[in-house]
């Protein structure tokens, strides 16, 4: 089969999170084993009879307005292209700005293919226009190939896969089918709901207590995550859930707000606390004996 490794880049608010979520808007759960691109912040996978394709962040990639940042970002940037197969760059249709150019210049550093979509065709009316756009944008670069598409209304996606697809070079596939979330999601998911039991709990949070996210399920436009919160002792528990569950609830729906604004997703959090003498690896016998909130 093919897989391989795509970078979605483009400016803010062409659509490169709404086509994401599309190309990926599927079911699936964590990635429990090491992943093989490590350097990379996994944000989703696309699983298709075709092949296989893990889209990544490329932080480096941002457009910085600081000029002396430019050179660091560059190599930042050319250190997360590094192991990418192709470049996904986004445009929107009905507008090229500056900063487009920007970010296009800052291709020109890289010998990764770059594909080209032109995301946003619904705004175009007459489509008469759409040709001479399309023959404009193409000029500026020697790209892969260029895609007119609406993330929106989810036309020409197809036309998408099947040149992301077929550029994946040969290979065993790089996740299972099935899983897409990346451990840098999982443990800032982690990271968050300590820092509201921290600010919940003030001076009464014990000390060893530890979160593990069980689930993170993508399911259309939501994550569905199941976390469980580990304690010593009975009593921590009872702390950790509060009056009537008054505790748990609070740190829930914080650390849910958060969530979303790192996703940028809708989020369905369920929280579960649990002590560690009761602790078994499988996840069914949690269940049994967890508490759901
Ligand atoms: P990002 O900043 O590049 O990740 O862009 P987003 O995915 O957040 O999208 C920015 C805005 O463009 C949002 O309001 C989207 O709903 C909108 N948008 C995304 N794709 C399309 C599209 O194909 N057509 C139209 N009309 N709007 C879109
Ligand atoms: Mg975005
Ligand atoms: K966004």
């Amino acid at each position: 089969m093919r897989s391989g490794i795509v970078a979605i880049i483009g400016r803010p608010n062409v659509g490169k999170s709404s086509l994401l979520n599309v190309l990926v808007g599927q079911k699936v759960s964590i990635v429990s084993h090491k992943p093989q691109t490590t350097r990379h912040r996994i944000q989703g996978v696309l699983h298709h009879p075709d092949g296989q394709v893990v889209f990544v962040d490329t932080p480096g990639l941002h457009i910085v307005q600081k000029k002396a940042l430019n050179r660091a970002m560059n190599d930042t940037a050319a250190g997360a292209m590094h192991g990418v197969d192709l470049l996904l760059f986004v445009v929107d249709s009905s507008r090229w700005t500056d900063e487009d150019e920007a970010v296009l210049q800052r291709l020109s550093n890289f010998d990764t293919p770059v594909g080209l979509v032109i995301n946003k065709i619904d705004k175009i009316v007459d489509k008469e226009k759409l040709f001479p756009l399309l023959e404009k944008l193409a000029a500026k670069r020697n790209f892969a190939f260029v895609i007119p598409l609406s993330a929106l209304r989810k036309s020409n996606l197809e036309g998408l896969i099947k040149e992301l697809t077929s550029r994946m070079p040969e290979g065993d596939a790089l996740y299972p089918e099935d899983m897409i979330v990346g451990h840098d999601t999982s443990f800032a998911v982690a990271e968050i709901i300590r820092e509201k039991l921290t600010r919940n709990l003030h001076q009464e949070l014990p000390y060893a207590l530890t979160v593990q996210v069980q689930k993170f399920e993508v399911d259309g436009n939501m994550d569905r995550i199941e976390a469980v919160i580990m304690v010593e002792r009975e009593g921590q528990k009872a702390i950790v859930i509060g009056e009537k569950g008054a505790t748990l609830k609070a740190v829930g729906t914080s650390a849910r707000r958060d969530i979303e604004r790192m996703t940028e997703r809708k989020c369905f959090l369920k929280l579960w606390c649990a002590v560690r003498e009761n602790w078994s690896d499988d996840m069914h016998a949690l269940r049994r004996f967890g508490l759901s909130n």
